[in-house]
């Protein structure tokens, strides 16, 4: 099920980590605090039985620490994606070594589209791609292309407006159950599938993140963490004040697969 989890893949946030891109000016992530929320987070998912492996810092690229972004991994091969912000380019490329030593095949998502990973929802089999200003069309036909080589089945949906990602409103919980704010589950793109509406005023905690029987969510959500308490999973609050500067939420720091 695309919840259950052995591995991740996680990268140090490089020295300009406070350069990443933000949509919003909420004030500049300091480095020293946002390094401790990625600390926390390694171990949360340690915690939670994941075989973690830690990539070195690449200080070139100030958002490299979003490891989710420039590539897509499953149990039958990796996908480097091409990122939609100029600046992350170069991650997918960086990534390319790490994917081809540990999943065949890696292919490359071919041009002239773009596709972000945060933008990209697996649920089972299903894979939904969020058209949003980082993923266009061209880049969703290609990755439907690229999953159904790999025995997936893309379905191409869309972002809210003025939301980053897709997955910034939503989080698989199961293969047919999901978390969702509630503007993205009424555009009706669940239908048909569980969904848990994030109640209103903490849309933010929508990017929680279930690995096994464990579900990780930002600090300072406190209904959204007694609604997930009743799935009957373990809830973990985590601090991400620092890393929300940078428009990130949990998804997004890591890559993460299941080895049979
Ligand atoms: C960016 O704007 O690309 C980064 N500052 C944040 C990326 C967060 N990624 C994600 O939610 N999947």
């Amino acid at each position: 099920m695309s919840t259950d989890f052995t591995h991740a893949l996680v990268r140090t946030p490089p020295a300009r980590v406070a350069d990443g891109l933000r949509a919003v000016d909420h004030g500049a992530p300091d480095p020293a605090a946002l390094m401790a929320e990625h600390a926390a987070y390694v171990a949360a998912l340690r915690r939670a039985g994941l075989d973690v492996e830690i990539l070195p810092p690449l200080d070139d690229l100030p958002d490299s620490l979003f490891l989710e972004d420039p590539a897509l991994v499953f149990e039958t091969g990796a996908i480097l994606l091409r990122p939609g912000a100029p600046s992350r380019f170069a991650e997918a490329e960086a990534l390319a070594p790490v994917l081809e030593n540990r999943f065949a095949p890696t292919t490359r998502l071919p041009g002239p589209g773009h596709v972000d990973g945060g933008d990209v929802l697996r649920l089972g089999d299903r894979v939904m791609i969020g058209l949003s200003d980082r993923t266009d069309r061209a880049g969703a036909e290609a990755l439907v292309a690229a999953l159904d080589r790999l025995g997936l089945v893309g379905e191409i949906v869309r972002t809210p407006e003025d939301v980053l990602h897709f997955k910034s409103d939503c989080a698989p919980l199961g293969p047919e159950r999901v978390l969702s704010t509630a503007r993205l589950a009424a555009s009706g793109v669940f239908r048909g599938l569980d969904v848990l509406t994030v109640p209103e005023g903490e849309e933010p905690a929508a990017n929680a993140l279930r690995l096994n029987g464990t579900i990780l969510v930002a600090e300072g959500f406190p209904r959204t963490a007694d609604l997930l308490a009743g799935t009957g999973c373990a809830v973990e609050i985590l601090a991400v004040a620092e890393m929300a500067k940078l428009d990130a939420g949990l998804s997004c720091l890591s890559l993460r697969w299941r080895n049979s």
